[in-house]
């Protein structure tokens, strides 16, 4: 029988289907390709498979705007072609994770069609509507997270509505109940197909404050969208739990921009019947030691010691009465091999595994995004002809706009544009990488093309087989599971250490985050001479002598007596 909770020891790997595999020539990922690639899944050895959305959509923001929660969307095949997934994958022993995008829809969607036509439809307050101010302006100053106001004027009916992303994705109104009936029918309606799990889309923004009050001023005439963390966010997931999820073995975790370790301890307890785990996103956010003025678009990641602190405090506030997460990449963000690692040719490989290091031995679930496990590093697009994402082209729009050169906006989309994570999965070295045998809908890097998985699963030191390793022992070492973090070296410049320990059973984690060589505390080289611990895995041949190399990253177990 599998335990309670069986999704710790669990490893869940991210698939935009856009960018997965084409099986039908058009240039566009879809359900058939991913079924072709199973075995290749099965053989890295992760548990769950957590697909981007599937549904009817019209693709303003690439499946993120649904407008039919229960069809497939058109490019991606058929219900069956669905169906035959889920069997494949459970005869492979997989799980599937359905993407759940509840804080909006589609404008496209019957809801949406029915809310807009008059004041008195049944469907009116399914969506969040507001009369103008005595001006006529917006009911607040609230920014899209897409550039512009977040409220888009209707003409037919006089009022504004609330996107808090896109004009084409309306915002939910929870506090109505048919909204949520509508929601809980829906997830109903899914479970009962088999689907192993959800991830909440934004889920820590459903509960608005009554009012809508501004948010902080961001000096462009708009201020932030208040819409996180709501008074009856949790409310509502209990709601959730009670009426769907704990009538199903289902995994859940929530997307929860905004979320801290105290509010993460509401929405992923153990014990409060919400969600298994949250997304949290202090730690891709930028360092606050480095000044930038356009926000995340000129953003450097975390430096070690930001990067350090921040997993600490995530690993303690949540010990024994939470679950965190673990993920550096996903569909929104650029690869971490490029944002906290060392792309350039000499260091990429070495590096990726030294960030895959970092994060699979902390304690919680780890996630892999698509390519991630090859090492695939950002795009380096430069012409905004590359680019598909809604948000990087608003951005560039209003940029331009405002009188920013081209060359250091495309600088900014280089370096953190959401299409870095979105470029066709590289499966071989072919013109179009073996994702599809015609131009897909976004071009293939030109970097380099030894980063494929058909020539990383024939070289047993590739970043694949590494990550295969790290899974393996997820799977086999309990210490790796539930062994408690312990912080070491908590002020060392490159070293970053740490330790998990489970009764008598230890890991020593020891990563130079650096490009350069760095001298191994005394008092660390006696500890592993003491204990004579094993070396787990590492990312040099050699072994490891007094001075850590580039990028070096080695763990220990050893039992203490
Ligand atoms: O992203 C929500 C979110 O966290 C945004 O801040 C996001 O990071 C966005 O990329 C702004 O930089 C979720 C999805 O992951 C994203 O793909 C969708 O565009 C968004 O919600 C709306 O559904
Ligand atoms: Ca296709």
């Amino acid at each position: 029988m599998e335990n309670k909770n069986w999704w710790k020891d669990a490893v869940v790997y991210q698939i935009y289907p856009r960018s997965f595999k084409d099986s039908n020539h058009d240039g566009i990922g879809d359900l058939n390709g991913i079924t072709e690639k199973l075995d290749y899944l099965k053989n890295l050895g992760v548990d769950i498979l957590w697909l981007s959305p599937i549904y009817q959509s019209p693709n303003d923001d690439n499946g993120y705007d649904i407008s039919d929660y229960r069809s497939i969307m058109t490019e991606f095949g058929t219900m069956e072609d669905f169906d035959r997934l889920l069997e494949q994958a459970h005869n492979r022993g997989m799980k599937l994770m359905m993407d759940l995008v509840v804080n909006h829809t589609s404008d496209e969607h019957h809801w949406f069609k029915e809310s807009r036509k008059s004041k008195d439809n049944p469907f009116r307050d399914f969506y969040i509507w507001r009369d103008g101010d005595e001006n006529g302006n917006p009911p607040n100053r609230w920014e899209s997270c897409f550039k512009g106001s977040a409220w888009e004027w209707d003409e037919t009916t006089e009022q504004y509505y609330l996107h808090s992303f896109s004009k084409k994705q309306p915002d939910l109104n929870w506090e109505n109940p048919k909204v949520r009936d509508a929601v809980y029918d829906m997830m109903t309606w899914w479970c009962e197909k088999g689907i192993d799990g959800f991830r909440m889309d934004v889920i820590s923004m459903i509960s608005k404050y009554p009012g809508l009050p501004d948010g902080d001023e961001l000096g462009n005439g708009y201020t932030g969208n208040t819409s996180f963390d709501g008074p009856r966010v949790n409310e509502f997931l209990r709601e959730m739990n009670d009426r769907v999820l704990s009538k199903y073995k289902v995994v859940t975790v929530g997307e929860c921009p905004g979320v801290d370790v105290a509010s993460a301890k509401n929405y992923a307890g153990l014990d409060t019947k919400e969600l298994n785990m949250i997304f949290q996103f202090e730690t891709v956010e930028g360092s606050r030691l480095v000044p930038h003025s356009y926000g995340k678009w000129d953003s450097v990641a975390m430096t070690m010691p930001e990067l350090r602190e921040n997993f600490t405090k995530w690993q303690k506030g949540l010990e024994g009465s939470a679950w965190n997460s673990l993920f550096l990449d996903n569909h929104d963000q650029p690869r971490c091999v490029s944002r906290f690692g060392n792309d350039a040719p000499k260091y990429r490989v070495r590096s990726a595994k030294m960030l895959a290091t970092m994060l699979h031995f902390l304690k919680g679930t780890p996630y892999i995004y698509e390519g991630e496990e090859l090492g695939m590093m950002n795009a380096g697009f430069s012409r905004i002809e590359d680019y598909r994402d809604i948000e990087s082209l608003n951005v560039y729009r209003e940029m331009k706009d405002q009188g920013v050169e081209e060359e250091k906006i495309l600088s900014f989309l280089k370096a953190v544009s959401r299409d870095n994570a979105r470029t066709p999965m590289q499966w071989d070295d072919t013109e179009y990488a073996g994702f599809s045998d015609t131009m897909p809908w976004i071009r293939v890097p030109d970097n380099d093309k030894s980063i494929n998985a058909a020539e990383e699963q024939e070289d047993t030191d590739s970043v694949f087989h590494y990550y295969r390793k790290l899974i393996h022992l997820r799977h086999t070492l309990p210490v790796m599971v539930d062994g408690v973090y312990d912080l070491i070296l908590p002020d060392h410049p490159q070293i970053y250490g740490y330790t998990r320990t489970f009764g008598r059973e230890k890991l020593l984690i020891l990563l130079n985050y650096s490009k350069d060589q760095v001298k191994v505390p005394q008092e660390i080289l006696d500890q592993i001479q003491s204990c004579q611990g094993r070396v787990l895995i590492h990312n040099y041949q050699e072994e490891m002598e007094e001075v850590m190399r580039p990028y070096e990253a080695i763990v220990y177990h050893f039992t203490e007596d």
